[in-house]
This record gives structure tokens, C-alpha cells and sequence, in this order.
């Protein structure tokens, strides 16, 4: 087992501050595209990428996997004499990371940041003892908390749900995480409030009842909602699409199945969605097509970067290193004039064999490489202007004439009929679609020619 940082009181001694050092550079500790003050359409990269670093995978993540066990020992856990210690240690470590590396937001769950203790109340006062040491370290650092969310998902407790728990009493329980997950975002400054719902779906319909355990969410949902903004908390609540892994079926499939659910339940002024792109895999769509219905909707709030692999159907949680999915999805969060309270947060993990103290950082400066030449193509898919034209023009038929009066709404069907029926089949249709030549124009962007 690698045992990366033993002993030390700074836990990436070898690795120095990462800066920008262009293109052409051989340094895989450097950025090549990322360069966080460098103004693109009138605003900082960093500002328009609001990178977040996930908590979870790169502090607690240990490489083990239902086939195998750990493949790194964190000094932060070998060193300490207790669960605490631990968790003091790693935060350390983790604002340590964040500051080197230069992201300004990270987001956590609460089991993530201090252990469950013996009892609900433990388990709150082992959380609130880490937040301010958290608070402290936001103070110190300028690094600010994204979102926060609570794991109603990994303890046995949660293998039938959380909110949608056939047992009232473990929902119970999942309110007791949640709301000091809400108190603890609130303390920390946090934008925004994250609902990816592990378990919340079904394994067998033989032991289910569906509508109930939807409306017991909703129920939950609700209430979280309330006390929220009974507490004071100003951001945005988010729901994580995914739609399968751990459960079998999730309720929160994708992003039309949760807008849908959103707006039945009244829930659609205070929430919006984290799209993350391997759960748009899993749902059988591109990620960019995820990203554009929740923008489409006006439901877009934050991402959640990572990337699958295309052979298999599980959530591998790879960086992104596409440079044509994050151009996609730059195009789409630059139409909607960028992030407000949301960003980019690296769900992702490091291979489970990618056991060098360096692998983190090398990891996450491709991935915020990736989104720097994404942020970059994007613009110049707008300032260019062939593709959102084509775009434009293609609906033309709608800006005038009896299209408007169809936009309108000021045609019935049989008016509409009429229409057709006067101007005959003709070459009606039959217009190109361009898809190719569209690909090709991308593709050109992609080269920077
Ligand atoms: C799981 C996943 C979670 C959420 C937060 O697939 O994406 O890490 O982002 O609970
Ligand atoms: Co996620």
C-alpha cells in the first residue's frame, strides 16, 4: 500500500503552489489552459468555472472497491489516536489541497467531515466541532463551501431509503442528518444545499409502494425546504439526478422525470438541479443534453464534473478530459449567462491504482485544463455566431407569418390545416439539417483554427 505523506505535518510537502504556465509546458504539476484570471466575454476564468472540490472522493476515497481492499493509507487516519484526530487531520489536508491547487469552493457531506458518533446527538456535536475548525479555515484561506449534503445513504440503517424509508423511523433518523447538514451549510456560508438521493427508489416492486415512498420524498423535501429558510438559508437548494446505482430505480431518473416531480409538488421555486454527467450516462443521455434541458426549463444550478467510460454502465467517476463535452457544456452554461450559485464541483476520483502523491493534483488540473478549453471553445462557438445562427435561422418560419400566429397560439388545428392544405405538399421539409457541417465547424473551434 502506498503510503503517500506518513508523519508529515504538511501533507503534500512535495507539491508547491500550481500556476499557469501555458501550452507549450511538459510540467504535469503546472495548468496549460487554466488560467484563473484571464477575462473570457468579459469575465475570469475562475469566476466563470467556479471549480469546487468533492470532499468525499479526494479525502476520504481510499481506493478499495467491492473487489478489493484500500490501495492508500492517509496519513490523517494512520497518525491519529482518535476518529476526530482524523477528521482534523483531513481537514487540513484538504484546505492544504485547495490552496495549492487554487480552487476557491469544495463541497462535503456531513460523514465526510466527522464521524457518525454513538448517538444523534454525538454525531451532531462531532460535525459542529469540525465545521468551526472549517469556518476557521474559510476565514484563513478565502475558500468558500459550494454546497453542503448529508449522507443518508452509506450506514445499513439507509438500506431501504432515507426519505422514502418503508420505516418511519429511519426517516426520522435521515432528518436528523439533514437537518444539521442544513445548519451546518447555513454556518459555513454555503450557496447551495445538495439531495442526491442514494437510495430513494426501489430494488423490487413486489415489496414497494411506489406513489407512497414518492410523496414521503416530496414530504421531506418540503420540510428540509422550510426549515431552511426559517433558519436563514439564502441559496439554492439542489436535487441530483441519477438514475440508478445504488438503488435499482431511482426516482430522481433524470432531469425531465425531476422537473416534472419538482413543479407536482410545489417544489419548483426553491430548487433546482446538479447535473452531473455520468449519472447523464447512466440515464442513456449526453451530458450535454441533460445540462441543456434543466437550462432550457431555467432549472440549470450547479454541476457535478466527472466522466464515464463508455464500455461499461456503472458510475466511474473519472475527470473530465473530453474537450468536446466540456465545450458543450460551457456552450450551454454561457447561453444561460453563467453559474449564480452553482459551479463546477469534481465528483470525481482518482483509479484506485493511481497511488502517487501527485495523481490528486495531476487529476485535478486536467480536468480544470479540460473546462478551461471547454470555457474557451464555448465562447467562440458564440462570438464566431455559425452555430447559434444556424440555430436561429432554422426557426425562422416561426418569427413571421402564420408561424407567429402558431407561436401565438392564434391558430386552432383546423386553421392550421387549412394552411397545409392550401400550400400542398410541395418540397415542404426537405431542408438539410447540416449536422455534419455543424460538426465540422465545432470541430474547427476545437483546433482553435
Ligand atoms: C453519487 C454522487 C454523490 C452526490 C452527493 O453518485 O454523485 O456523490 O454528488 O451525494
Ligand atoms: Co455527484
Amino acid at each position: 500500500m502506498a503510503n503517500y505523506y506518513a508523519g508529515a505535518k504538511e501533507y503534500f510537502p512535495e507539491i508547491k503552489k500550481i500556476e499557469y504556465e501555458g501550452a507549450k509546458s511538459k510540467n504535469p504539476l503546472a495548468f496549460r489552459y487554466y488560467d484563473a484570471n484571464k477575462v473570457i466575454g468579459g469575465k475570469k476564468m475562475k469566476d466563470h468555472l467556479r471549480f469546487a472540490i468533492a470532499y468525499w472522493h479526494s479525502f476520504c476515497g481510499n481506493g478499495s472497491d467491492p473487489f478489493g481492499a484500500a490501495t492508500v493509507i492517509h496519513p490523517w487516519s494512520l497518525d491519529a489516536k482518535t476518529q476526530m484526530e482524523a477528521a482534523e487531520n483531513k481537514m487540513d489536508a484538504a484546505f492544504e489541497f485547495f490552496t495549492k491547487l487554487g480552487t476557491e469552493y469544495y463541497a462535503f457531506h456531513d460523514r465526510d467531515m466527522a464521524p457518525e458518533g454513538a448517538s444523534p446527538a454525538e454525531s451532531e456535536k462531532n460535525l459542529f466541532a469540525l465545521v468551526t475548525k472549517a469556518k476557521k479555515l474559510q476565514a484563513e484561506t478565502g475558500v468558500k463551501l459550494l454546497w453542503g449534503t448529508a449522507n443518508v445513504f452509506s450506514n445499513p440503517r439507509f438500506m431501504n431509503g432515507a426519505a422514502t424509508n418503508p420505516e418511519f423511523a429511519v426517516v426520522a433518523l435521515a432528518a436528523t442528518q439533514v437537518k444539521a447538514a442544513i445548519d451546518a451549510t447555513i454556518e459555513l456560508g454555503g450557496e447551495g444545499y445538495t439531495f442526491w438521493g442514494g437510495r430513494e427508489g426501489y430494488m423490487s416492486l413486489l415489496n414497494t409502494d411506489l406513489q407512497k415512498e414518492k410523496d414521503n420524498l416530496a414530504r421531506f423535501l418540503t420540510m428540509a425546504r422550510d426549515y431552511g429558510r426559517k433558519q436563514g438559508f439564502k441559496g439554492v437548494f439542489y436535487i441530483e439526478p441519477k438514475p440508478m446505482e445504488p438503488s435499482k430505480h431511482q426516482y430522481d431518473f433524470d432531469t425531465e422525470t425531476v422537473i416534472g416531480f419538482l413543479r407536482h409538488y410545489g417544489l419548483d421555486k426553491d430548487f433546482r438541479l446538479n447535473i452531473e454527467a455520468n449519472h447523464a450516462e447512466l440515464a442513456g443521455h449526453e451530458f450535454s443534453h441533460e445540462l441543456e434541458t434543466a437550462a432550457a426549463a431555467g432549472f440549470l444550478g450547479s454541476v457535478d464534473a466527472n466522466r464515464g467510460d463508455n464500455m461499461n454502465g456503472w458510475d466511474t467517476d473519472q475527470f473530465p478530459m473530453s474537450y468536446y463535452e466540456t465545450a458543450l457544456a460551457m456552450y450551454t452554461i454561457l447561453k444561460i449567462g453563467g453559474f449564480t450559485t452553482g459551479g463546477l464541483n469534481f465528483d470525481s476520483k482518482i483509479r484506485r491504482n493511481s497511488v502517487d502523491l501527485s495523481d490528486l493534483f495531476i487529476a485535478h488540473i486536467g480536468g480544470m485544463d479540460a473546462f478551461a478549453v471547454g470555457l474557451e471553445i464555448a465562447q467562440r462557438i458564440i462570438d464566431d455566431g455559425v452555430i447559434p445562427n444556424f440555430v436561429k435561422d432554422r426557426y425562422a418560419s416561426f418569427a413571421g407569418g402564420d408561424g407567429l400566429k402558431f407561436t401565438k397560439g392564434e391558430l386552432s388545428l383546423d386553421q392550421l390545416a387549412k394552411i397545409g392544405t392550401d400550400a400542398g405538399y410541395g418540397s415542404a421539409g426537405l431542408t438539410s439539417g447540416k449536422q455534419e457541417y455543424l460538426e465540422n465547424v465545432l470541430n474547427s473551434y476545437l483546433l482553435g483554427l
